[in-house]
């Protein structure tokens, strides 16, 4: 939730506020309900705090986790003709984090050499700020208009930017972290502030062989265990739980024929775990597991037909050169 357009800034960069404490309160009833489910549960979202985004840059640079690999592919092979179709309209990035990808059609923006706006959305304060200067000085043309939010309950959001004509990205494959029933919805939200002549840029996972997705989302280095363990330890510091994550197990799972990885945490032992600020002890059963992400992989008519359904009509599609990876370019129905 935004509190009402806290913005501070200058000329070249503005940077909406979140409310810190609305967002507390909802992290500890949102954990509150996931922990006393009857399959333990808690949003995905709560990975990104400043040392989780970390996390998941490092699980960007491992070898497995080809996701990263086969979008940063389209973005710099075809930033020119992604610019060309999205012409002057302003970039709305949805979970920008570093903006890594981005860059490549921020730079094709560059080289048009005239003012463009860049609104990078994103739950990470830390990143959203360090990202933010790093262009400043790298892009001469570019002004930043930046909103630290949770986008992913609200992509209204965006219209407190108050942009005559945009083009939304919503890249990385963060839609797959919502089931389809909620990916849905979310596009049908995304279609209903779309103007005209605005533009959707989704990038999206595709569906593929286990042993090339498990590995991703199952790393050697074990960077995805601490990602996913991560949420334990934000659990201790923000709401005084007293989680010991080593007696907790990353595991993920592949459902091929649903095209979904499920990540869960697993209790090494039976155990008791007080969290003071929900005012709840959680009692763990030996093996028993906390559901705490799905990522969901869709075939490319599949994800033409979801966006039909949400009013979203197919402009163009590319693909990396080994067929991994989705981005389309939506326009309004
Ligand atoms: C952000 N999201 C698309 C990532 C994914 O692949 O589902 C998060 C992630 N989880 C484990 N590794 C990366």
């Amino acid at each position: 939730m935004i509190t009402e357009s806290k913005v501070l800034g200058n000329e070249r960069f503005q940077v909406h506020e979140m409310d810190g404490e609305v967002h507390r309160r909802s992290f500890a009833q949102d954990v509150t309900i996931g922990l006393t489910a009857p399959q333990k549960w808690l949003p995905p979202k709560y990975f990104y705090d400043d040392r989780g985004s970390q996390l998941y840059e490092q699980i960007c640079a491992l070898p497995e986790y080809y996701l990263y690999r086969a979008e940063l592919d389209i973005l710099s092979t075809y930033a020119g003709e992604i610019h060309s179709e999205i012409g002057e309209l302003a970039l709305v990035e949805l979970g920008s984090g570093s903006a890594a990808k981005t860059r490549h059609l921020l730079a094709a923006y560059e080289r048009a050499g005239r003012t463009f706006r860049y609104c990078p959305v994103d739950i990470s304060r830390g990143l959203i700020l360090d990202t933010s200067n790093r262009l400043l000085e790298e892009y001469r043309h570019i002004k930043i208009h930046a909103m630290h939010a949770d986008f992913a309950q609200r992509p209204e959001v965006i219209q407190a930017l108050e942009l005559e004509t945009k083009a939304v990205a919503f890249l990385g494959s963060t839609l797959g972290n919502f089931t389809p029933a909620e990916s849905l919805e979310f596009l049908q939200r995304i279609a209903a502030i779309l103007g005209p002549d605005d533009l959707f840029l989704l990038g999206i996972d595709l569906k593929k062989s286990p042993a090339v997705v498990l590995p991703a989302y199952d790393d050697t280095q074990g960077v995805t265990a601490a990602f996913n363990l991560n949420i334990l330890h934000r659990i201790n510091s923000e709401l005084e739980g007293r989680f010991s994550p080593r007696s907790f197990q990353h595991i993920a799972l592949y459902d091929a024929e649903r095209g979904c990885i499920e990540m869960h945490l697993r209790s090494l032992i039976a155990q008791q775990v007080p969290i003071a600020k929900i005012g709840r002890t959680i009692s763990f059963a030996k093996e028993e597991t906390i559901h705490t992400e799905s990522s969901y992989k869709y075939s490319a008519d599949e994800i033409r037909d979801l966006a039909y359904h949400a009013n979203l009509i197919l402009r163009r599609t590319w693909f990396d050169a080994q067929q991994r990876f989705l981005v389309a370019l939506f326009r309004l129905g």
